[in-house]
């Protein structure tokens, strides 16, 4: 009979190194079955962890995780090492429950926060000489995929350890994979390592130790390279193969990526359930759309997206125009550089980003796309509070570094047509403007889209109210529910479109009224509200500003509507401010 752990918050990872290899694949068994049970009610990165799941077993047969300090990369691989040191993924990715990455604050088993890529060799290296310099004895090791290290910073800290003099093990989680099949030529190297002794020469000459490959699955192969890789004086790269996915038939057949992170699904058929009603549209999708037309018609258009072409809705785009569409991997410092060269030689260049990993590029953005002022475009996706996968994931900080960047023009549509509209101005605007918008949008019946196809950029008036009491200016896909709630009110309502970059008649005509109540739901205050008030300001208005905008700190994981209540920045809080004015003034 197979043997039944307890996998609750008292499981005794102590009991491991005692597990004979039958007991340790039902172990496995059963840690796969969760990860599968929580991914398919909460959502989360299924495909890493299943893959992962015989690696990190094995660990605990080899280190003591009481002194030793792992570091995953990213940290969305991390579900068997949260259930082997007693959280059993519990309400995962919830405001309540257990984070999606690791986060110091969650265990005493999370050693290091994460959440971005590529960041575990640099702490790793940190972290082995806090321990050189305090005089203690415990390995760091640094657990990072195939896709996470071909970024420029592992390189970086690669170069840094071999002059170090310090000891780390890297395990280096080769699943030929990143969010799809992992691109580039060190992945090329990563399959030719086996047939090629030179590489381990290579890493020898760099005072590494290379181990491998091994296979990821096989714990007694597992067990004498982590005793190897211990015992070793110098860092070791130790080179593991596993497979996503493994455990999930589902999973383990999908090639394209869409198991590595998965919203709530069907266990049995495998289905995600994405709760779109036929209302809730993704931008995402027409932006890829409208991207694709343009490159059918114009073949001086290229678009680069750094590895989340899945996510972008960009798979059919990159399939149809291989050579003018680049998935340049984890490295969206690169991407922006390489986007500018195309700029630079006449190309328009669309560059897709998600806003939270837009940050890594940001002196990229500044100091080559916006100084050389040519025809980039930069999608920006997953604007605003992102929900579950919390602080580190949030896309609302663009939003405020932009108004330190000269020459770009900042936009967000609150629907298609304004992403229509501002796809045609970005087209003919010949230098570099960026379009963030939220991954969704709900549509209103109530509203009409009545602008002109063609815009400027002044803010676009939705509703005009009886007297110049109250102006209402807002950006994004909360305004069509606001005009629907505030319809009839005295209250005029603008659609900014342009967050920065707006004409100056968009502000002389604020300031005629009593009061200029700015919102802004998908940016820190930092931002746009920000900054429409010191235009204000410079312009002597004498009326009162009111702002609503996200406040500038971490915002934890969540249901975003609780997000949004939490910080007050919600729709109906809005509502109730403009009425209170209405009444009480
Ligand atoms: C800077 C940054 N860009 C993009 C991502 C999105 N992302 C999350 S997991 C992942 C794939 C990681 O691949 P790999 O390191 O090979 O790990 P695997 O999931 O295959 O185990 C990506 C691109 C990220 N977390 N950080």
């Amino acid at each position: 009979m197979a043997k039944h752990f307890e996998l609750d918050e008292n499981f005794d990872f102590k009991i491991i190194p005692k597990l004979n290899k039958k007991e340790l694949n039902e172990l496995s068994n059963q840690i796969k079955n969760l990860i599968i049970d929580k991914c398919s009610k909460f959502g989360g990165h299924l495909s890493s962890n299943l893959g992962i799941t015989n690696l990190t077993i094995a660990l605990f047969r080899s280190f003591d995780f009481t002194k030793d300090k792992i570091i995953f990369d990213i940290g969305h691989n991390s579900y068997p090492y949260k259930i082997l040191t007693g959280r059993p993924l519990t309400n995962l990715r919830q405001s309540n429950g257990i984070d999606g990455f690791q986060k110091i604050n969650e265990s005493k088993f999370d050693v290091y926060d994460a959440g971005h890529s590529s960041t575990s060799l640099s702490a790793a290296l940190g972290f082995a000489k806090v321990r050189d310099l305090n005089h203690d004895d415990y390995n760091v090791i640094a657990l990072v995929g195939d896709g996470g290290i071909a970024n420029g910073l592992c390189f970086e800290a690669l170069n840094n350890l071999v002059i170090a003099n310090t000891k780390i093990i890297i395990i280096l989680n080769d699943n030929e994979m990143s969010i799809s099949p992992t691109t580039g030529g060190l992945s090329a190297i990563l399959k030719g390592i086996r047939r090629n002794p030179l590489v381990k020469i290579i890493f020898k000459d760099a005072n590494f130790e290379y181990i491998g490959p091994v296979d990821g699955d096989d714990f007694d192969q597992l067990k004498k390279v982590f005793e190897k890789a211990k015992s070793s004086k110098r860092s070791v790269l130790l080179h593991v193969k596993t497979s996503k996915g493994e455990g999930y038939k589902y999973a383990e057949e999908d090639h394209a990526g869409e198991y590595h992170f998965v919203n709530p699904f069907d266990k049995d058929t495998g289905k995600q359930k994405i709760e779109l009603d036929k209302n809730t549209i993704s931008f995402s999708k027409i932006f890829a759309g409208f991207v694709y037309e343009d490159m059918k018609n114009d073949d001086k258009t290229i678009a680069i997206c750094p590895s989340t072409t899945v996510g972008a809705k960009l798979t059919h785009l990159f399939s149809e125009f291989k050579d003018r569409s680049f998935d340049v991997g984890i490295s969206e410092e690169h991407a922006a550089i390489f986007a500018n060269a195309f700029g630079v030689n006449d190309y328009h260049t669309y560059l897709f980003m998600y806003s939270t990993f837009l940050q890594r590029a940001y002196d990229e953005v500044l100091h080559d796309i916006a100084r050389n002022n040519r025809h980039v475009t930069l999608l920006i996706d997953r604007c605003g509070l992102i929900g579950h996968d919390g602080e580190t994931h949030q896309g609302i900080y663009d939003d405020g570094f932009f108004y330190s960047i000269p020459n770009f023009t900042l936009a967000m549509p609150k629907d298609e047509y304004d992403a229509k509209r501002l796809f045609n101005y970005a087209k003919k605007y010949n230098h570099p403007m960026a379009i963030r918008y939220t991954p969704l949008y709900k549509n209103y019946d109530e509203v009409v889209n009545n602008g002109p196809e063609n815009i400027t950029n002044d803010f676009e008036m939705l509703q005009e109210g009886k007297t110049k009491h109250i102006a209402l200016v807002s950006v994004g896909p909360h305004l069509s529910n606001l005009l629907t709630k505030l319809k009839g009110e005295d209250v005029t309502i603008f659609n900014a479109l342009f967050l920065k970059g707006y004409s100056e008649e968009s502000i002389n005509k604020l300031l005629s009224y009593d009061f200029v109540y700015i919102y802004d739901p998908y940016g820190v205050e930092t931002g746009f509200t920000a900054n429409l008030t010191l235009d204000l300001v410079k312009k002597n208005y004498k009326g009162k500003i009111l702002t609503k905008a996200i406040p500038l700190k971490f915002i934890n994981k969540g249901n975003i509507l609780e997000q949004e209540i939490l910080l007050n920045v919600d729709v109906e809080s809005l509502v109730s401010d403009i009425l209170k004015i209405n009444h009480e003034n």
